[in-house]
């Protein structure tokens, strides 16, 4: 059985502002975080564009390339290797309105050529992988855009992706609201029907966000089987989130371990990491966590995840048939909750 490989962005570890308030620590230098993503055990690191090259408008495509190489010269020094690497069109002044499927032509450009350009470090960087948090694509004003129209954009600008390089993969990330209103792709659903409708489906997947599937009312290990089912899971971002508020980003498992025992146990009973994903955490620190507990939440995340892990393992197969035999619910139910209360 494969073992699984973790993986984490350098967003994870931040200063702790938020929209109401600001850094409550300092932030940590970026090769710090990767010396020290590796001793915690991580295998990869996810990316932003502009993780990858900071302020990358300034340089032309070439220099972007030359930066990207640099960053990979980084990476081997700690054993690490990139797993994806993601363009955040949500921050520029140019996709204040949405990159893809914005109301103005030179933004969708400009979208275009960030995702061009994720390509292209994607490549320097040894990786295959580009993921698409599609943050401000949808609406505010709901008359303000075709759903029809804005859809259609959306599968156009994948097909470029897929044109421009005939290896890379386009793993979309889905997620119903915020920071817009109403989102285009908002489900593992919505994600599959995109990635069908491409000019190469089987190079267009999901990454499921556990956070992203509970604000959409969804249960996170479903929307994990489900893609899996299509043969399409290429990446998770493991977290929680308490109900249905502003996204949170919580440590894996610290709000509904019943929910996080059933990720753990959906991708390990189906061969995930196989074809070489990894599991991707996306949690944040509480904005109170002082400098020296900076990285916690991504042990704590980490120690929940393995130790769920040894729960799958030790799950009775033989007690769920029968259970399962005699429509015994409320016996397997039981079960499990002594089994995650150690008491099975
Ligand atoms: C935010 C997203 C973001 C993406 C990466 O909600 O989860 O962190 O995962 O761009
Ligand atoms: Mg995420």
């Amino acid at each position: 059985m494969t073992k699984f490989k973790f993986s984490v962005g350098p967003w994870n570890v931040h200063s702790g502002a938020d929209s109401y308030g600001p850094a409550t620590r300092k932030e940590i230098d970026f090769e710090e975080k990767l010396k020290k993503f590796a001793e915690m055990g991580f295998s990869a690191i996810q990316f932003h564009d502009d993780d990858a090259v900071p302020n990358i408008n300034d340089y032309t495509e070439e220099e972007i390339k030359e930066k990207a190489r640099d960053l990979k010269k980084l990476l081997d020094k700690y054993g690490l290797v990139a797993e994806f690497v993601a363009p955040r069109l949500w921050m520029d002044s140019h996709t204040a309105d949405g990159g893809f499927m914005s109301a103005n032509a030179q933004d969708r450009e400009y979208a275009m050529w960030r995702a061009y350009r994720s390509i292209d470090i994607a490549k320097e960087l040894g990786c295959d992988l580009v993921v698409l948090w599609l943050a401000r694509e949808g609406t505010l004003c709901a008359e303000s855009k075709s759903p029809v129209w804005a859809t259609k954009m959306l599968i156009e600008a994948i097909n470029k992706m897929l044109e421009y390089d005939s290896n890379i993969r386009v793993c979309i990330e889905p997620k119903p609201n915020e920071p817009i209103d109403r989102s285009i792709c908002g489900t593992m659903g919505h994600v599959m029907a995109i990635s069908a409708a491409t000019i190469d489906p089987k190079r267009v997947g999901g990454n499921l966000e556990s956070a992203h599937a509970i604000l959409a009312g969804l249960d996170p290990a479903h929307e994990i089987g489900f893609a899996m089912a299509m043969g399409k899971l290429m990446t998770v971002h493991l977290n929680d989130q308490n109900g249905i508020k502003y996204d949170q980003d919580k440590s894996f498992g610290v709000e509904n371990l019943r929910a996080a025992f059933n990720q753990v146990k959906v991708l390990k009973e189906n061969g995930y990491g196989e074809n070489g994903e990894f599991v991707g955490l996306d949690v944040k620190a509480m904005r109170t966590t002082k400098d020296e507990d900076s990285y916690k939440h991504l042990e704590n995340s980490l120690n929940i995840f393995k130790a769920l892990e040894s729960k799958v393992d030790k799950f009775d197969y033989e007690f769920q048939k029968k259970c399962v035999e005699n429509r015994d619910f409320e016996g397997l139910e039981m079960y499990v909750m002594n089994l995650l209360m150690g008491l099975a």
